[in-house]
């Protein structure tokens, strides 16, 4: 029974980098707490919106900003991180007392994502992500230091509010999965170096949007609806509305989750920095593969912080297929 902290301090990467499996251990704490008030919403008046938008023009739940709040603060009071940049904040947040500004690294979260889930009692999660700032330690930081290419990460994991409450990062020596003891109030590590089957009979696809998608992805899921050949079965269709659920399954099991453009979103819904980046890193410490249909997101230059992206992310397998599906209408 090995402990998040007990793992963390003994990953070698971290026994240089003290600062950073801190930094780890105030988002797993800021997950902690989270979890607690995410089982108790409909109790504590925390279901609903808040009547805001957010810069992405969606409306915010009562519980995007409590999470927002929450690592927001568990980072800057321990002084583990120079800034912070989310899904929820217009612009990045300099730490800029004293202290944190000698902070080595930044963090960019998606604070809860798949958050309009949580009045109907869905699985939604947290994704973090964190780099080693570019700008002079005990300067402010700037946006240079968040958007940075997804391969510079140091560390990238998401929290999963499920039926049970699970950790998953890696700090680029594989991926580790963590689950939560309510009644210890401990994560606990429940499988190491785990990789994502490289093919599977699951894709996670919102089929409400097909008319707007390329017909390279219609033909690509029509396949999937075809008799598989291996297995004499077409593939089953699994759509959580919740990335963080719908990547954790095909971790597990195997698979594929897809959020192409389309006429609604041009440039994909999913955000590159705080959504496709950190899964992205995951995916691929895990064997796996994740692409904006091109290439791989870890490889885009970011041009800005809210930036979106196609997102395509699962086995190894099924990504190539869907590759040649998506070069074949080039
Ligand atoms: P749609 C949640 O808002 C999210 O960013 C992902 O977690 C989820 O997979 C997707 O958007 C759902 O979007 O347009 O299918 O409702």
């Amino acid at each position: 029974m090995i402990t998040f902290p007990e793992f963390v301090y003994g990953e070698a990467c971290c026994k240089s980098k003290p600062e950073l499996a801190a930094l780890l251990n105030a988002v797993v704490l800021s997950g902690k707490v989270i979890n607690s008030e995410i089982r108790r919403a409909g109790l504590a008046d925390l279901l609903g919106d808040t009547g805001d938008q957010n810069v992405q023009g969606e409306l915010q739940t009562k519980m995007d900003l409590f999470a927002n709040d929450c690592l927001k603060n568990a980072l800057l009071n321990r002084r583990v991180a120079a800034g912070y940049a989310s899904e929820e904040e217009e612009h990045i947040v300099l730490f800029n007392d004293g202290l944190a500004e000698s902070a080595r690294y930044v963090v960019l979260a998606d604070p809860l994502d798949g958050s309009s889930n949580i009045d109907v009692n869905v699985t939604v999660g947290t994704i973090f992500s964190v780099y080693e700032r570019i700008t002079p330690i005990d300067s402010p930081v700037t946006i240079d230091d968040f958007t940075q290419h997804g391969r510079a990460q140091v560390a990238a994991g998401y929290i999963i509010y499920g039926s049970s409450a699970m950790l998953v990062y890696t700090t680029g020596k594989g991926v580790h999965a963590f689950t939560y003891d309510q009644s210890l109030g401990e994560f606990f590590l429940c499988r190491d170096k785990l990789q994502l089957p490289s093919t599977g009979t699951t894709y996670s696809i919102n089929e409400g949007n097909m008319r707007n998608y390329s017909q390279g992805i219609r033909n690509y899921v029509a396949n999937c609806q075809q008799e598989n050949i291996s297995t004499g079965k077409p593939f089953s269709s699994r759509y959580i509305g919740s990335l963080v659920a719908d990547f954790h399954r095909n971790l597990i099991h195997g698979g594929i989750y897809l959020y192409p453009e389309s006429r609604i979103y041009n440039q994909g819904k999913l955000r590159l920095m705080y959504e496709c980046n950190p899964m992205g890193f995951i995916a691929e410490q895990a064997s796996a593969r994740a692409t904006n249909g091109l290439l791989s997101v870890l490889d885009i230059d970011p041009d800005e912080l809210h930036q979106r992206s196609p997102f395509y992310v699962g086995s190894s397998e099924l990504i190539k297929k869907l590759h040649i599906n998506l070069v074949s209408m080039l």
